[in-house]
């Protein structure tokens, strides 16, 4: 096994180490707060019941940021103290004392969104990883579990409503038009999930009564205007509680399950015990204003943030280097409930191109790290897709090996062990070995290497002996730290198909290759076999075949598991983009008749006929190149769209029309209807029909849901036909006061295909409607924009300079949402000389910035090297 700790280097100050760990020297079992909340003087008072842990002598520290002491008394009496940067020092004489601070903040004041802050009005938190000590001094680290009680003092009338963790217990009017609730959550929890609302907000409630029979009273808070669209959610909320008694047996465990929707926040969703707080765009749905891609967001994001309960909450994280223990499990959790509500083929197509969209290039490039990294600067940054796609790869890759019952009984000893307390990545492993009796040591490697492993399988047939082989060869990257790799344990299920019968000639078999190489023979095969590899993506690797255009055409049509055939397909239109962008130009003959069969083959789901016959993504395709052009991938893309629509114009029509009738219904059979539509009419576009621009108007028009209606805007927007700018002002007129649909004209407008996409972005960036200081509308301009390859990288260095200033802007203002958008050019290496050097100049001049925050500064240096 490699020892990564023992070949890194000496760092500069300001890492933490995963190999440093230590327990605190001081518990805290109960906190009781007390705020004050007002927008801009809030007061906050912290009363702690601290003990030594072990025998030291170390005084107590308490994190904090930002925050002045205002009074710290130990056992009642006034203290001295002293400030170690923001950290307060205290040195208290015995193992047991009672500890009170008081502190003021401004929650209005606060744009980075994290501890108290305002928004749209309201007061709400954020404290994972570390917001808390924005809030008040404490040992903000995820293994000291405290038992909180919390009271909050408000004005009534402009925060009627008072919510935080745990139980309501008590409530009451004040003076001064103020009134007052407490709140008591009886489970010992980290400061990451403590969190309170005050607000103007209405509720949609329903109950729920768990396994046991106990009742859970379910509120979604929202402003009042918005509970329309709260239906969908509340019924995920439900799906999701009974989902985890079903297939883990978990229960809920609160009298309340309590979830808020804010328009301010920096990331998808939090799972704070009994309150979990959302992005407004995880919650909000209704068809006027919502795609089922949406629909689909918001079931799987309050599956999530409900999972953590037990994956995350009940049993949390040792220190931040575990984070992947609750974010990998939890995502693999809440990918198996979505699967579990449609269609799980299309449910694991998407996952896996979301990976590969996501996650390949990030184990690829200057960020790569392990799913349980050595050492960071700052833990937001790792809020990644690496820990948290790549950490659910792993844990479905057990999961694989191990069968479905014994991963249950791996996943019930783990809870049952842990329960209360702060585990390990390792703690999971050991579980899942001792529940299973198998032996997962070389297993383990999944989390301390990074960097995708490639696996090389080639098939060879002597049709005399009729004797197959298959030889196997897998290689692991080196990665920034960690240059030398060990072969890894990947299990890859296989099936060999007959070309002539498209019959099996071996049942499929999980193989786990565990060594560099190896080699797989069968006998008896008379006919020509096909390989079907990596079945159901049962390993996060990437496989280089020698198989042939005619065995990719064959899987495409007649593989089994429909993930493989559409891998196929996939890689039928990679290998013909590959060698256009290659060679010049490429025979789209086989990719033309691959789809026009999937198309004409009436057993298929139309969803999952929607996923086969759309064309790999221009990032994808540049991952496939030793250097990427962005130019010309767009124009090779280009040129097979155009001569798919040409080819199939009719079946392309009558896949439309077909779709055209059905009302509005959110279900798999009109999701999928919807999404074949859509790609269906961007293939009659590209073929340059006289009508394209008419039909996308019409659809956009006419639409009854905003799939359609989004689905048309795009095709327009994508187009050179002057009815794009009636359709923008029609959509933003009908939307002007929704924010969650504004950003979607945003961001469709920055991922135009147009020539003159990074002119109109450069241009929408002074709208009256843009702003930095909300996450959502940055991303939809600044973070769509540096993912539009084409666009990003045209016009000599213009997108590169227009994103460095917005995230020199941004950071000012949120540090964690600007380090979020640094990856893209942080790619640079991947670029021609040209624009390496352009991207690497405005990193550098980011990074020369006076006052870049730590979560920009970690980012870009490392992208820098
Ligand atoms: N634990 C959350 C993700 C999350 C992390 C950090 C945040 O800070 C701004 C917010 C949310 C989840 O996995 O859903
Ligand atoms: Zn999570």
């Amino acid at each position: 096994m490699i020892d990564a700790l023992a070949a890194s280097p000496p760092k500069p100050s300001g890492v933490i180490r995963r190999a440093d760990y230590r327990a605190p020297d001081w518990l805290v079992s109960d906190i009781a707060l007390d705020f004050d909340l007002d927008p801009a003087a809030t007061q906050v008072r912290a009363t702690l019941i601290v003990t030594r842990n072990g025998a030291h002598d170390a005084p107590l520290r308490l994190d904090g940021d930002g925050l002045t002491p205002l009074s710290v008394k130990v056992d009642g009496i006034d203290t001295p103290y002293t400030m170690e940067g923001g950290t307060l020092v205290i040195a208290v004489p015995g193992d047991a004392h009672e500890i009170e601070t008081r502190v003021e903040i401004a929650p209005a004041a606060n744009t980075q969104l994290m501890g108290l802050y305002a928004s749209g009005g309201n007061l709400c938190t954020q404290c994972e990883a570390e917001g808390f000590r924005r809030i008040t001094f404490f040992p903000d680290r995820p293994d000291v579990l405290s038992k909180y009680r919390v009271r909050m003092t408000a004005d009534k009338a402009r925060f009627p409503v008072l919510l935080a963790n745990g139980d309501p217990i008590a409530s009451g009017d004040a003076a001064d038009g103020r009134h007052w609730a407490e709140w008591h959550d009886p489970f010992p929890k980290p400061s990451y999930l403590f969190a309170l609302v005050a607000g103007d907000l209405a509720a949609n409630t329903a109950t729920f009564t768990t396994m046991s029979g106990r009742q859970v009273t379910l509120g979604i808070w929202v402003r009042e205007k918005d509970l329309p669209k709260t239906d969908h959610a509340l019924h995920a909320l439900k799906l999701s509680m009974a989902w985890d008694e079903q297939v883990y047996g978990r229960e809920y465990d609160l009298d309340v399950f309590n979830i808020v929707a804010v328009d301010d926040f920096n990331f998808g969703a939090m799972e704070n015990k009994g309150l979990n707080i959302f992005n407004s765009r995880y919650i909000l749905a209704d068809p006027d204003t919502a795609t089922d891609y949406d629909y689909d967001a918001v079931a799987a994001v309050v599956a999530h943030e409900y999972f953590h309960n037990w994956s995350g909450n009940r049993v949390t994280c040792r220190d931040w280097f575990q984070l992947s223990l609750k974010e990998g499990f939890t995502v693999y959790r809440d990918q198996g409930f979505s699967a579990d509500q449609g269609s799980a083929a299309v449910k694991r197509i998407e996952d896996v191109r979301g990976l590969r969209a996501a996650q390949f290039p990030e184990d690829a490039g200057p960020l790569a790290h392990p799913v349980r990294p050595d050492e960071y600067v700052e833990i937001s940054n790792f809020y990644t897709a690496t820990i948290y796609n790549k950490g659910a790869e792993v844990i479905r890759m057990m999961a694989t090996i191990l069968g479905p019952q014994k991963f249950r009984a791996g996943t019930d000893r783990y809870f049952d062990r842990f329960d209360g307390t702060a585990a390990t990545c390792e703690d999971f492993v050991a579980c899942m070995e001792e529940a299973s009796g198998v032996d997962l040591t070389q297993f383990r490697l999944w989390y301390s290497q990074a960097g995708t492993p490639r696996v090389t399988a080639s098939l060879e047939h002597e049709a005399g002996s009729g004797r197959a082989r298959l030889d196997l060869r897998q290689s692991v990257p080196p990665t920034p730290g960690q240059p030398n790799k060990a072969p890894m344990v990947l299990p890859l299920r296989i099936k060999l198909f007959g070309a002539e019968t498209a019959q099996p000639i071996a049942e499929e078999q999980l193989v786990l290759l565990s060594d560099g190489d190896a080699q797989l023979t069968f006998d008896g095969v008379t006919e020509r076999p096909v390989l079907s590899i990596n079945r159901g993506f049962s390993a996060p690797v990437i496989v280089d075949t020698n198989r042939s255009v005619a065995d990719l055409a064959f899987l495409s049509a007649h593989d089994d598991d429909p993930f493989a055939r559409y891998e196929a397909m996939q890689q039928l239109m990679l290998d013909t983009l590959v060698a256009a962008v290659t060679h010049g130009r490429a025979d789209h003959a086989s990719v033309i008749e691959a789809v026009a069969n999937t198309l004409a083959d009436p057993a298929l789901d139309r969803a999952f006929v929607a996923e086969a016959v759309l064309l790999p993504s221009d990032s994808f395709i540049g991952d496939q190149l030793p250097v990427v052009d962005p130019e010309a991938i767009f124009q090779k893309r280009e040129a097979l769209r155009r001569d798919l629509g040409k080819a199939l114009e009719p079946q392309w029509r009558e896949a439309y029309e077909a779709a055209r009738a059905n009302r509005f219904e959110y279900s798999p059979a009109g999701k999928g209807a919807r999404r074949l539509k859509s790609v269906s009419l961007g293939y009659v576009i590209a073929s340059g029909a006289a009508d394209g621009a008419d039909l996308a108007f019409a659809q956009f028009d006419a639409a009854d849901n905003m799939t359609d209606r989004q689905g048309g805007l795009t095709a327009l927007v994508n187009s050179e036909s002057d009815k794009r700018h009636a359709a923008l002002d029609i959509f933003y007129n009908r939307y002007a006061d929704n924010a969650l649909v504004l950003d979607k004209w945003f961001q469709t407008q920055a991922l135009a295909t147009r020539d003159d996409t990074a002119a109109a972005v450069e241009a929408l960036a002074s709208h009256p409607d843009f702003t930095l200081a909300n996450p959502n509308r940055a991303r939809a301009l600044v973070g769509a924009f540096a993912v539009n390859q084409r666009a990003f990288h045209s016009g000599e260095g213009r997108g590169y300079r227009f994103v460095a200033d917005q995230l020199i802007a941004l950071d000012q203002l949120n540090p964690q949402t600007a380090a979020k958008l640094v990856p893209p050019l942080g790619r640079w290496k991947r670029f021609d000389a040209a624009r390496a050097a352009r991207m690497r100049s405005e990193l550098e001049r980011i990074l020369a910035t006076p006052g870049l925050s730590k979560d920009m500064t970690e980012q870009v240096s490392k992208s820098l090297e």
